[in-house]
């Protein structure tokens, strides 16, 4: 099947959610440059809906993500790669995209997560993992160094020693050692790992989506910041939150004794 836009990241539209599919299983679903034209494509259409309070990305086939397509790496011997400028042409806006969505992200990893693949999936605000996935930063292997936002990633989620063990060596880890680090939300039997994902968004979506979007930007900022810096930024954002009809709605249900009806809009 020739690779469309329409093909390469398949789309689900389900009630308060989208799934969207990485899907070129025959390389693993390895990124090239019409695939990250179009996951930014779906990740903006999905952001500028306000009835998409949340998302899943999962890959087709047995494989999550591979990364980025060696294929098109095969430079000829004159030619001197010119990696910053792919970085700064489609990595790093990937990122930026997926720090700045206005809803949260599940990482659904089905099954092998390597290089760009790997950061990808640790970008997921929930990182589910099937028992059979795993996480490779196989970029020590080319002589490269974790990208896609990888050396930040990966101290912050496993720490100085596992973050070197695991880009120096690129040696691949489980989910359940993983799971164990703290690098993902959750284990999951391969059978069960998307009716968990549907489960999980499914409930973000009825939540207080501008809400858990302030939630996201927080945590985010608190990377950086320092207490005082981090205390501002929860003054501006709480009163943001404060001034949402998700707030009043929280407030009433809890004191009606009711489940909330979130509308997960900004006013
Ligand atoms: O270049 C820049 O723009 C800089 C940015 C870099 C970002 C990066 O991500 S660099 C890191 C790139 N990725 C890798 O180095 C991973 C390469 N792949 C692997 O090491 C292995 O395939 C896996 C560990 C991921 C899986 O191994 P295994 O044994 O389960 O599968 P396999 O047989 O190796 O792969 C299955 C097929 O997918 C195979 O094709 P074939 O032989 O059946 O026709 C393989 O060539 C293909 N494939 C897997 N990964 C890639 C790929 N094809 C192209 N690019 C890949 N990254």
């Amino acid at each position: 099947m020739s690779e469309t836009s329409e093909t390469l990241v398949l789309v689900e539209r389900h009630a308060g959610y989208r799934v969207l599919v990485l899907n070129r299983p025959d390389r693993l679903n390895a990124f090239n440059e019409p695939l990250h034209l179009a996951l930014r494509a779906a990740l903006g259409e999905a952001a500028a809906d306000p009835d998409c309070r949340a998302l899943i990305v999962t890959g087709a086939g047995r494989g999550f993500c591979a990364g980025q397509d060696l294929s098109a790496r095969n430079f000829a011997p004159d030619v001197e790669p010119d990696l910053t400028r792919t970085l700064e042409a489609f990595y790093n806006p990937l990122v930026r995209q997926i720090r700045d969505l206005p809803m949260p992200l599940i990482c659904a990893v089905n099954g092998v997560a390597a290089g760009a693949g790997a950061s990808l999936a640790f970008h997921g605000d929930l990182v589910l993992a099937a028992r059979s996935a795993k996480f490779l930063q196989a970029f020590a292997k080319l002589g490269l160094i974790p990208d896609a936002g990888g050396t930040w990633l990966l101290p912050r989620l496993a720490g100085r020693a596992r973050a070197r063990g695991m880009a120096l060596l690129a040696e691949p880890i489980n989910a359940e050692q993983a799971e164990a680090w703290g690098m993902i939300w959750r284990v999951i039997d391969d059978a069960d790992l998307m009716a968990e994902a549907h489960r999980l968004a499914a409930h973000l979506a009825s939540q207080p989506t501008y809400g858990l979007a302030l939630i996201r930007r927080a945590l985010d900022a608190s990377e950086t910041n320092d207490l005082d810096a981090q205390l501002a930024v929860e003054s501006e954002l709480q009163g943001e939150a404060g001034r949402t009809p998700d707030y009043r709605e929280g407030v009433a249900a809890f004191l009606e004794k009711r489940p909330a009806r979130f509308t997960g809009r900004r006013r």
